[in-house]
């Protein structure tokens, strides 16, 4: 394959097998024309990217049934509050500022900008989640953004101060377009600003469930400096985040526009000291998801083996690949509680495990609980104190437990 930046030649160091949408939670009757694709990630020795071969057509992922809506979790409500203070706090000098966002989902970033009264943009491909949005007072057009996108906006509101996103610049395959929307959108001292699962964290935890369908990429700070410089971007400041098992946030601007901040060269260091920048890291994470894996099958099969009752905590898409490439069914998992209501009631991707409301966890405790939202552990160990204090036990596939 080429790589996807660089377009040198690159190989994918495994396979984690067949996959369908990861965020496709489907009927009975959608079952026999289900869309599979193989996942298989590579990671480009010359440009320092991690990226997946093969991506579905956006178009089956982001629709007007798209599944994922952030409002589900209270700390992410929080977090995106945080985010926007900080932006407004640190980026948005100027009279009149204006902010876009890609990706804007249900507005919960945005709507705190709306809330102070600044002009705001979000643009988002699924109309589901987009009107959400609009219910919350959050501007939105429902687009995917790119060069075009870009001069329109600019066309309409003129140019941007700062260009956020958050859990979406991963997701999106041409990154040069982007990169070219971003230039020609952002004012002179404009800043870009994003944060996605980080490579450091993933490889650290082998979290290998950060990767399906959506994340095309998962970014480094060595990675994004390649991907925008040639764009005219540099990196102005690396902030990381506990959010998502492991987030980094990158900031950018264009070449000497701003001070670049010490984060940047001391976190590009430490990337280099955790290898990120060189294959055999791939190929020891590669073992690791094997191991993963078999630990994974071995313990839920003792479950089974004891008579144990075993049902999933959070429809993540995560979890899509944690049961297609481990082969997990219902077999070993009875269903998936789930506060999503379009989860409910439908099968999980590929290995069709029931989706069910909370109360059907909550109502009928399971003896084990298996933690596919890993990373909304705390929000979720103080809401199910009763489940863990009645002798609930918890799992997770990272191996934490
Ligand atoms: P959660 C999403 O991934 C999708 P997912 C996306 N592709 C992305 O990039 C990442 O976010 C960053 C439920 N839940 O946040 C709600 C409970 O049932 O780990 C959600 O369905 N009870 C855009 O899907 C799921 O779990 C709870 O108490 O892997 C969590 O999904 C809580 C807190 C959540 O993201
Ligand atoms: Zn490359």
């Amino acid at each position: 394959m080429k790589c996807r930046i660089c377009q040198e030649n690159i190989t994918p160091f495994m396979t984690y097998g067949r996959m369908p949408i990861a965020n496709g939670f489907l009927l009975p009757d959608q079952f026999e024309n289900e869309y599979f694709f193989n996942l298989t990630p590579a990671f480009c020795d010359k440009c320092l990217t991690f990226q997946i071969e093969e991506q579905p057509d956006p178009k089956l992922m982001f629709h007007d049934q798209y599944a994922f809506f952030s409002r589900t979790s209270v700390h992410m409500q929080r977090h995106f509050k945080a985010y926007a203070d900080w932006v407004y706090d640190n980026h948005l000098k100027g009279d009149s500022p204006f902010v876009v966002e890609l990706g804007s989902n249900d507005g919960i970033m945005l709507e705190n900008f709306a809330k102070r009264g600044i002009r705001h943009l979000g643009v988002e491909p699924s109309a589901n989640v987009a009107e959400e949005a609009r219910r919350h007072g959050v501007n939105t057009i429902v687009r995917f953004f790119g060069p075009e996108t870009a001069s329109e906006i600019v066309e309409e509101y003129g140019q941007a101060d700062a260009l956020l996103a958050a859990n979406v610049m991963c997701h999106i395959p041409d990154l040069n377009g982007i990169a070219k929307g971003a230039s020609a959108l952002l004012k002179q001292d404009g800043v870009l600003i994003f944060e996605d699962p980080y490579l450091g964290s993933m490889i650290e935890k082998t979290s290998y469930d950060q990767i399906y369908d959506e994340h095309v990429f998962i970014f480094s700070a060595l990675s994004v400096a390649n991907i925008f410089g040639p764009h005219g971007f540099e990196l102005i400041d690396l902030l990381k985040q506990e959010t998502h098992g492991g987030s980094m946030r990158y900031v950018l601007a264009r070449k000497g526009a701003r001070s670049v901040s010490a984060a940047v060269t001391k976190i590009l260091a430490d990337e280099k000291a955790q290898g990120l920048h060189l294959s055999e890291t791939y190929d020891s994470f590669r073992e690791r998801c094997e191991a993963s894996k078999a630990r994974l099958v071995r313990l839920l099969q003792d479950e089974k083996a004891a008579g144990r009752r075993v049902v999933g905590y959070g429809a993540t898409s995560k979890s899509t690949t944690i049961l297609n490439y481990c082969g997990i069914g219902p077999e070993l998992v009875e269903f998936i509680s789930d506060t999503t209501p379009i989860k409910q009631g439908k099968f999980t991707p590929g290995m069709h495990i029931p989706v069910k409301p909370y109360s059907a966890f909550a109502e009928n405790y399971p003896d084990t609980a298996l933690l596919f939202a890993w990373n909304h552990k705390a929000e979720i160990m103080e809401k199910e104190k009763a489940f863990t204090e009645g002798g609930g036990k918890w799992l997770t596939h990272i191996g934490e437990d």
